[in-house]
């Protein structure tokens, strides 16, 4: 059985998790990192060499680390998952836009920095979400014609994604932004999966002190 390292509220193992159930494959899960500490435990760097979360282990000695490479080895492993596009061209555009998932994991945390200031300085708000929108809005233009982020098809590429657009969306509707509606409607869809609910909904944003932002 697969054991996954990683407390349920980060949004790095939120995505795994995520993974896990939309794949349906069984797993058991230990408390990690953050409040639960592990992170520097030698044993846990010699499966995460950052000491990061989540990693994965299996009884045979197999371990890895690094979400988006733990995304792939599963959709890649439980092919009957359906998490790579069947058509060539859309699976490699699903790696690109993984990789790109990058971009607005570095832009979200400068608006939450800033949000979470103890007096919040309202033209440092102002910037950092006119820069995390320049780059969302990538997403956005790329969802205007199809369902999910390569085409008609769930993939990886949702999932190394629909975490942080989470966060997105979980600024408080009282900061101006600019309206990414075929983002919106995407991130409905995702809403609307009982594992995004389960995983990403009602774990990564359950912590008051962040204002709902998760971690
Ligand atoms: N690129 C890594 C990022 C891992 C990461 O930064 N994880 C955060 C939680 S989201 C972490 O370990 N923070 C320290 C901690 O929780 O102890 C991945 O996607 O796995």
């Amino acid at each position: 059985m697969l054991t996954v390292w990683g407390r349920a509220d980060s949004s790095a193992t939120a995505r795994v998790l995520w993974a896990l159930a939309e794949a349906g494959v069984t797993h058991r899960r230990r408390d990690w990192g953050g409040r639960f500490g592990g992170g520097d435990d030698p044993a846990y760097r010699a499966l995460s060499p950052h000491g990061r979360i989540p990693a994965i282990t299996r009884e045979d000695g197999f371990s890895l680390w690094e979400s988006n490479t733990i995304i792939r080895w599963l959709a890649t492993n439980w092919p009957q998952a359906g998490l790579w596009p069947t058509d060539d061209a859309a699976r490699w555009q699903a790696e690109a836009w993984m990789d790109w998932s990058a971009a607005p994991g570095r832009v979200i945390g400068p608006v939450r920095t800033a949000y979470r200031r103890a007096e919040p300085d309202p033209a440092e708000m102002a910037r950092t979400i006119r820069a995390a929108a320049e780059t969302f809005a990538v997403l956005d233009a790329q969802l205007k014609d199809q369902t999910f982020v390569v085409g008609e098809q769930f993939s990886v590429a949702d999932l190394a994604l629909g975490v942080i657009v989470h966060r997105w969306f979980r600024i408080p509707d009282a900061l101006e932004r600019p309206n990414l509606p075929a983002m919106e409607a995407w991130h409905q869809r995702l809403c609307a999966r009982p594992s995004y609910q389960e995983h990403v909904v009602a774990k990564v944003s359950v912590r008051p002190q962040t204002l709902g932002m998760g971690d």
